[in-house]
């Protein structure tokens, strides 16, 4: 859809409106294509829910699913400061009452609040933010190659030679990172 956009006669007028459930039923990442899409310029709405993996088109209560993904579409979403809507395309389940509809609709919203705070907390742990130092470090090498592409830049990609056993050796401490994470998640940390 991005690639499509560019190609209107008013494309400034386009821009997508994502659904969390949409992707995680084809097992996508949902927050890579959001991420994707604030990096174009084109996130003009989103659709918050919950769904299982591989299932029917579930719309479940916010991070009633998979809260890791919730926590860190959440963190993508206020990081950036996104400033749109944050809508809940969801319903209750066929069971509820009024009452629990109601329920559902605070759980919704409630969910999303705490995982804000939690945001703050992760983005203020010492420990984490020491882990995500150590695995991004940046010797600056790779510098010339960023940016808008060029034919000179790629031919120069591809003839720069990598040290595979010297990357092969760089500590990449995501099992840590990613404990600390479930133990912040879990409100032990
Ligand atoms: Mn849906």
């Amino acid at each position: 859809m991005l690639a499509f956009i560019t190609t209107l006669d008013h494309s400034e007028m386009v821009g997508v409106n994502p659904e969390v459930a949409h992707e995680h039923m084809v097992g996508l990442n949902f927050t890579h294509h959001v991420a994707q899409a604030m990096e174009a310029g084109k996130l003009f709405h989103i659709d918050l829910n919950d769904q299982a993996f591989g299932r029917y088109d579930q719309d479940f209560r916010f991070g009633s699913v998979n809260l890791k993904s919730a926590f860190f579409l959440v963190k993508l979403l206020e990081d950036n400061g996104y400033d749109g809507s944050r809508h809940f395309d969801a319903h209750a389940y066929r069971t509820s009452d009024y009452d629990d509809v109601k329920a559902f609709a605070r759980g919704c919203i409630h969910t999303y609040l705490i995982l804000k705070e939690k945001v703050a907390q992760f983005n203020a742990d010492a420990e984490i933010q020491a882990l995500l130092a150590e695995i991004n470090a940046d010797d600056g090498s790779m510098n010339p190659f960023m940016g808008q592409y060029s034919a000179e830049k790629a031919a120069a990609l591809r003839a720069h030679a990598f040290d595979r056993a010297a990357l092969g050796q760089r500590a990449q401490p995501y099992e840590r990172l990613d404990q600390l994470t479930i133990e912040l998640l879990l409100g032990v940390r």
